[in-house]
Formats: C-alpha cells, sequence, structure tokens
C-alpha cells in the first residue's frame, strides 16, 4: 500500500484548542490543563485512507502574538491548513479570516484550507453561527467543521476530509500534480452535528 507523507499545519488564535485536536487526533486524549504552544511542537499520526496510507505531519503552531512571524515556516510546504478558531468567541472567528488572507497571499498555491470551529460542546456560549462559518468556508472552497476537542466530536472527520481533497496518487501521476488542487467533492461521510 502507497505512503503519503502530508505536511499540515494548524493556525489560529491563542486558546483556540489546535494543540488539543492534534491531542485528541493523535492520542484519543484531552488535557484541560493544556499549556498554551512554545514556538510550534510537531506530531505524526498515519491513518489509511482508501488504498493509501496518509501519514499526516502536524506542525501545531502557537496562537501567541509574539510567535506570529514563525506561522510562514510551518505553512510554507503544507499540504493543508487547518484554521481554527472558538465558537464561543467572535473575535477568534476575524482571526482566522486574517488567516486566510496570509495564506492567499503568501502560502503555497493551491493548499487545501480546512476550517474547524472548536468548542462546539459549548453551545450554550456560542457567539459564531455556525451557518455563517459554513458559508465564509463555502466561499473560499474549505472543508468546515465544528469540532470538540473535548468530547472527541468531527475530529477525525476533519483528518478524512483532508484526505478526500488531497488529490489521489491514482489520478494524478506524479510528473502531472506539482502541488495540490483545491476542489470541491461531495462527502461521504457527513460530519456529526455538534
Ligand atoms: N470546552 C472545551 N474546551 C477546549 C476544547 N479544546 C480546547 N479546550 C480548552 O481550551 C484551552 C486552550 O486549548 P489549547 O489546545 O492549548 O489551545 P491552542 O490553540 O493550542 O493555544 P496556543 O497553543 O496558545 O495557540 C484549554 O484550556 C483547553 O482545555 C474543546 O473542544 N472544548
Ligand atoms: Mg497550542
Amino acid at each position: 500500500m502507497a505512503l503519503r507523507e502530508l505536511k499540515v499545519c494548524l493556525l489560529g488564535d491563542t486558546g483556540v484548542g489546535k494543540s488539543s485536536i492534534v491531542w485528541r487526533f493523535v492520542e484519543d486524549s484531552f488535557d484541560p490543563n493544556i499549556n498554551p504552544t512554545i514556538g510550534a511542537s510537531f506530531m505524526t499520526k498515519t491513518v489509511q485512507y482508501q488504498n493509501e496510507l496518509h501519514k499526516f505531519l502536524i506542525w501545531d503552531t502557537a496562537g501567541q502574538e509574539r510567535f506570529r512571524a514563525l506561522a510562514p515556516m510551518y505553512y510554507r510546504g503544507s499540504a493543508a491548513a487547518i484554521i481554527v478558531y472558538d465558537i464561543t468567541k467572535e473575535e477568534t472567528f476575524s482571526t482566522l479570516k486574517n488567516w486566510v488572507k496570509e495564506l492567499r497571499q503568501h502560502g503555497p498555491p493551491n493548499i487545501v484550507v480546512a476550517i474547524a470551529g472548536n468548542k462546539c460542546d459549548l453551545n450554550d456560549v456560542r457567539e459564531v453561527m455556525e451557518k455563517d462559518a459554513k458559508d465564509y468556508a463555502d466561499s473560499i472552497h474549505a472543508v468546515f467543521v465544528e469540532t470538540s476537542a473535548k468530547n472527541a466530536i468531527n475530529i477525525n472527520e476533519l483528518f478524512i476530509e483532508i484526505s478526500r481533497r488531497i488529490p489521489s496518487t491514482d489520478t494524478n501521476p506524479p510528473s502531472s500534480s506539482k502541488g495540490f488542487k483545491l476542489r470541491r467533492q461531495p462527502s461521504v461521510t457527513k460530519p456529526r452535528c455538534c
């Protein structure tokens, strides 16, 4: 079975839950007392997708402002970027839009963009409506899911959607597949709703 290495970076404001999403995906655990990331951290996880193995090389960046300038090192060469916001904090959604602009200007062409509205377990104190975020994601052809790292909602689905968006090697021989195409495809498994 073919093994593909897919570099993925996570971007977004401090405290939105980027590291918690990665922990849930890689270790299937959640730490309510997790520390803010310093610089960036790196983890990998290999999953089967159709007839391929996808080894995700995950760069989890630090959202604190003082680390902002490091981000290009991590999104450069990435097949996909997961931009995370916190559904209970409107301002984190504005930060997300700035990341989308930055990726458009300086990111790799055809990078797959995935938007994760995290902390959907806190629906009672929601500030960002799911429909607004979904409409925005559709307008930029991005993957969209609401997630909860805490309750393990839509975390695997997020990465499956990324695998789905990255063209398979069968249909795109290496000679013709420089970079990654951003395509919209119908979903097979529907991400769960919070
Ligand atoms: N209720 C709830 N809390 C969450 C969830 N995900 C993360 N948190 C909490 O949110 C806080 C911040 O989580 P982190 O994963 O450290 O956030 P981060 O985006 O990595 O932050 P930086 O590393 O500073 O950029 C922690 O207290 C987490 O326990 C979630 O899905 N639901
Ligand atoms: Mg972190």
